[in-house]
């Protein structure tokens, strides 16, 4: 996250870290990209977090990734769904995968606690200038990953402005959402994907977007690219239900 600003404990229980390490091997985890609960068994991320032949897990609930907290909650993955039409090309199509977790408390995966809690889909697309806000620990402004979960405010931009030649032009698609600050200096970016874009309503938060793609980071008019969730809920819901 470019621009943001250290969470606190428990202030995006939905957040998840997803982990890989070489399939069947002894090495240890390591963080590669973002993730959002959607149920006790189900994570939601980004598709092009899910290549190669990886043993994958989730952690969530702490704010360091670096060091075993209390409140963490460590999860092995037990099936990776990718999208059927996901496409890697000039742009991301369809970037969104769901990870089924394994049953440690049958039939709960993940425990609600304070520090964990899952995000509601949303049953309306949020309008265009609405603040909303990005977590992850991906890059920020000092070109390292960060051991702290951190959050920002971006705004949501309507497809026809960034489908302005200025900015994405035709790259952009339907199933895609951008947010940010046109001016730069605000943005997710690498090892923040398949992280939350969360917007509120009436104190609930609802996942908007999902971290995909952007040229750069935080750069004047590359804001970020999201998997659109709204266009995806049909897909999610045929998976988790
Ligand atoms: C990446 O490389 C990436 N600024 C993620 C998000 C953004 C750009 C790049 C959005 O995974």
């Amino acid at each position: 996250i470019f621009g943001g600003i250290k969470s606190s404990p428990g202030a995006y229980p939905w957040q998840v870290s997803v982990q890989a390490r070489p399939r069947g091997s002894s090495f240890g985890f390591s963080h590669l990209c973002g993730g959002i609960l959607l149920k006790s068994c189900w994570v939601l991320t980004a598709a092009h977090c899910i290549e190669g032949n990886y043993d994958w897990q989730v952690v969530m609930g702490g704010v360091n990734i670096d060091k075993k907290e209390e409140m963490d909650q460590t999860i092995p993955v037990i099936e990776t769904i990718v999208h059927e039409r996901y496409r890697e090309g000039q742009a991301l199509y369809n970037d969104v995968a769901l990870l089924k977790l394994q049953a440690t408390d049958s039939p709960y995966c993940a425990k609600e606690t304070r520090f964990v809690k899952t995000a509601c889909l949303p049953s309306q697309p949020f309008p265009a200038g609405k603040e909303c806000v990005i977590s992850g620990w991906g890059k920020t402004e000092n070109r390292t990953y960060s051991s702290h979960l951190l959050n920002a405010r971006v705004l949501l931009i309507s497809n026809e402005r960034c489908q302005s030649p200025q900015v994405y032009g035709s790259l952009l698609d339907n199933s895609m959402l951008c947010a940010g600050i046109l001016q730069g200096g605000i943005d997710s970016c690498q090892g923040d994907s398949g992280g939350p874009l969360v917007c509120e309503n009436d104190g609930t938060y609802y996942v908007t977007g999902v971290v995909s793609w952007g040229h750069g980071c935080a750069q004047r008019n590359k804001p970020g690219v999201y998997a659109n969730v709204h266009t995806f809920l049909n897909w999610i819901n045929s998976k988790i239900n």
